[in-house]
């Protein structure tokens, strides 16, 4: 689960963003219109214009045509990759093979968590697939609890697959949709690069405590997964970053070196070793890393003229 953010900026963005394609920016008209980026604090319509102004400057957007259409294959392949995954795991479920089923889950998850920088473009859906019971008022049980988790709950907290057909069905309906939503999705470039940079903090600041897989305890499994659909997103544009700053780059590489490098100490046949086995300690030395990488990538879209 990725938190979403800022989705009335981007939505507000992209409407102000069409036009410009086939015409030119027209003048600004309101005296009131910020001048500045400091001010962009003020109602929607002026902050989208004004981000459509600073990046006409730099670069705009129209001209990350080829990464964005690099960008959107990755992602269909890997949700084409979850549906499949997802029916194996379900069909586990719905069998009542417990260990079969517990092996599949982080196999299913990684397809879905390589995607989950631009989860905020499918908000209900990705609540549908990836919620923590926080969400819902009466916690785990809830009827409104559905998809991976609900799943992980009944596989290690109930170790039970009964009455779990309808939620089974329901995840694999709903990644079904989430195919063909992604077909007909425009991936904003502000969405994309800012959303790696929010999944990274996100791992720093949430999931480095353990709470996405907190019964299965399979997190370092999605970290991968969130790293390298991170990776994905770092080499797309890595030219054009090069070009603003020629000490970005290194330092980006590095970090992510640094964590992936932590996470192939667990690596076990199968997968990962389990979260439970890391001690305070082993998490703290990876989240600096992680927290040092999500400040490099927060200053992305500002390098790329998207702020
Ligand atoms: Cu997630």
């Amino acid at each position: 689960m990725k938190f979403p953010y800022s989705i009335l900026f981007v939505s507000a963005a992209l409407a102000a963003c069409q036009p410009q394609t086939s015409q030119p920016t027209p003048p600004t008209p309101a005296p009131s219109a910020p001048s500045s980026a400091s001010s962009a604090s003020a109602a929607a319509p002026a902050i989208a214009s004004a981000s459509v102004q600073a990046a006409s400057e730099t670069k705009p957007a129209a001209a990350f045509g080829a990464e964005l259409s690099q960008y959107k294959a990755y992602v269909q392949d890997e949700v084409a990759q979850l549906v499949q995954k997802t029916q194996q795991f379900t069909a586990a479920i719905k069998a009542g093979k417990l260990n079969e089923a517990q092996a599949l889950y982080p196999q299913a998850r990684a397809h879905y968590e390589r995607i989950e920088p631009i989860a905020e473009l499918f908000e209900d859906l990705d609540s549908a697939i990836d919620a923590r019971e926080d969400d819902f008022k009466a916690g785990a049980k809830d009827p409104a609890f559905t998809g991976f988790h609900r799943l992980e709950y009944a596989l290690w907290v109930d170790k039970n697959t009964q009455g779990m057909e309808t939620i089974a069905d329901r995840l694999n309906a709903d990644v079904e949709k989430l195919k063909n939503e992604i077909n007909n999705l425009d991936f904003p470039v502000s969405s994309v690069v800012g959303g790696a940079a929010e999944l990274v903090e996100e791992i720093a600041s949430g999931k480095i405590s353990g709470e996405e897989d907190r019964y299965s305890h399979t997190d370092l499994s999605d970290f991968q997964a969130n790293m390298d659909g991170v990776q994905k997103i770092v080499d797309l544009f890595r030219v054009q970053i090069e070009a603003q700053d020629e000490k970005m780059l290194p330092s980006v590489e590095t970090k992510i070196k640094q964590i992936n490098d932590i996470l192939a100490k667990y690596k076990t046949d199968s997968g990962f070793q389990t979260y439970d086995k890391l001690s305070e300690a082993d998490r703290k030395a990876l989240q600096a890393p992680v927290h040092a990488l999500a400040e490099d990538l927060a200053k992305w879209r500002g390098l790329l003229g998207l702020d």
